[in-house]
C-alpha cells in the first residue's frame, strides 16, 4: 500500500488527481474518480454560473468523498466560478494558466484548500507564499496549455524552492510514472490524459478512439505565436495550424483558427476542425476502463515499480 502526506492533505486514499479538463471534466466523471479514492476535479471552464454550481451538486449527490474544481484563470467566468467554489464550499480549487492571488483571499476565508498548478518554481515560490496548500508542478508533456519546462527537470526544481507539498503533472499515465514523481520528490500526480478514456468520461467516442489509438509521437505543440501555448493530438486540424502559424497569416486570422476548437473536440466530435488536447504519454493509454480500474492499475503498478526499484540497493 502507498500513503503520502497527500491522501492526509486532501482527504483521499491514493494520491492521484484527475487533472481538471476544459470541456471534458465534469461532476459525474469528478466524482466516479472521488468515489475510486482519487480527487476528481471538476473543470469550471465548462460551466459559467448556474452551471458550476449544477455539475458540484451533481457530484456531491454521486459521492461523500472529496472534490475539487478547476479554474482556467484566462477563462472570462473565472472570477464567477471562484465565487461560486467559496459559496458551495468545494473541498479543494486547483487553477491553471496564471496566478491566482487575486482569488486566494476569498477562497482560504471559506476554508478551502488552493493548489494551484505551476510551471516554475517561481511562481510555486509566490503561492506558498499566498497561502497554496500545495503546488501542482506540470510540464511541457501535458496535453492543453503547456509551460517550458518538461516534467523531470520542473518537480525536482519545486520540490526545493518550497516547504509545501508538490504534485507531479505532465506525462504521467501509469503507475511506472507515480513511482518516478516520487522519486523526484512529489506526493503525488495528476494525471488528464489517462482520465479521458475513463469510462465515466463523456467526450466523444472519436475522442477516446484517437487517444487509444496514439503512439509516442501523436501530439504536436501549437500556439506560441500567439502566447496560447497548446499540446494536442495530431489532426487536421492542428497539422494546418502548424503549417499555417509562422507564415504571413496575420495574428487575427490565427487567433480565429483557434476559437471554438477545443469545444469542437470534445463536445461535437468534429474529427477535422477539433483540437483534441492531450499529452505525450497518451500512447501509453491502451484501454477503456472506469474510474475505479484506472486507480487500481496505477496503485497496482506504483508499488511493483518501487518495490522492484528497491531490489537494487545493496
Ligand atoms: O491550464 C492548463 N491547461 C489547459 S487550460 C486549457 S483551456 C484553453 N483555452 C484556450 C486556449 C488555451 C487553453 C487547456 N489546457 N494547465 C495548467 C497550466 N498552467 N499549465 C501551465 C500553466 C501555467 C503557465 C504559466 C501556470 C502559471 C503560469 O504563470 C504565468 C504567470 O502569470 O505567472
Amino acid at each position: 500500500m502507498i500513503r503520502t502526506p497527500l491522501c492526509e492533505l486532501a482527504g483521499i486514499r491514493v494520491p492521484i488527481f484527475q487533472g481538471g479538463m476544459a470541456h471534458v471534466s465534469d461532476g459525474k466523471l469528478a466524482a466516479a474518480v472521488s468515489e475510486a479514492g482519487g480527487l476528481g476535479i471538476i473543470s469550471a471552464m465548462n460551466f459559467g454560473g448556474t452551471k458550476l454550481r449544477e455539475q458540484i451538486r451533481e457530484a456531491r449527490s454521486l459521492t461523500a468523498n472529496p472534490i475539487g474544481v478547476n479554474i482556467m484563470l484566462q477563462a472570462p467566468t473565472a472570477a464567477d466560478s471562484a465565487a461560486i467554489c467559496a459559496e458551495e464550499k468545494v473541498e479543494i480549487v486547483t487553477t491553471g494558466a496564471g496566478n491566482p492571488a487575486a482569488f486566494m483571499p476569498l477562497w482560504l476565508e471559506a476554508g478551502i484548500k488552493i493548489i494551484p498548478v505551476v510551471a516554475s518554481a517561481a511562481l510555486a515560490r509566490m503561492m506558498e507564499r499566498a497561502g497554496a496548500s500545495a503546488v501542482i508542478a506540470e510540464g511541457g508533456e501535458s496535453g492543453g496549455h503547456i509551460g517550458e519546462a518538461a516534467t523531470m527537470p520542473l518537480v525536482p526544481q519545486v520540490v526545493d524552492a518550497v516547504k509545501i507539498p508538490v504534485i507531479a503533472a505532465g506525462g504521467i499515465a501509469d503507475g511506472r510514472g507515480l513511482a518516478a514523481a516520487l522519486m523526484l520528490g512529489a506526493v503525488g500526480i495528476q494525471m488528464g490524459t489517462r482520465f479521458l478514456t475513463a469510462k465515466e468520461c463523456g467526450v466523444p467516442a472519436h475522442y477516446k478512439e484517437l487517444i487509444l489509438k496514439a503512439t509516442d509521437t501523436s501530439t504536436i505543440v501549437t500556439g506560441r505565436r500567439l502566447g496560447h501555448t497548446v499540446r494536442s493530438l495530431k489532426t487536421p486540424y492542428s497539422r494546418h495550424y502548424a503549417q499555417v502559424e509562422y507564415t504571413d497569416i496575420s495574428d487575427e486570422e490565427l487567433e480565429a483558427l483557434g476559437v471554438g476548437s477545443l469545444r469542437r473536440a470534445a463536445i461535437d466530435g468534429d474529427e477535422k476542425g477539433g483540437c483534441y488536447l492531450a499529452g505525450q504519454i497518451a500512447g501509453l493509454v491502451k484501454a477503456e476502463q472506469t474510474a475505479a480500474e484506472i486507480i487500481e492499475d496505477v496503485m497496482r503498478g506504483a508499488e511493483a515499480a518501487l518495490s522492484s526499484a528497491a531490489g537494487y540497493l545493496r
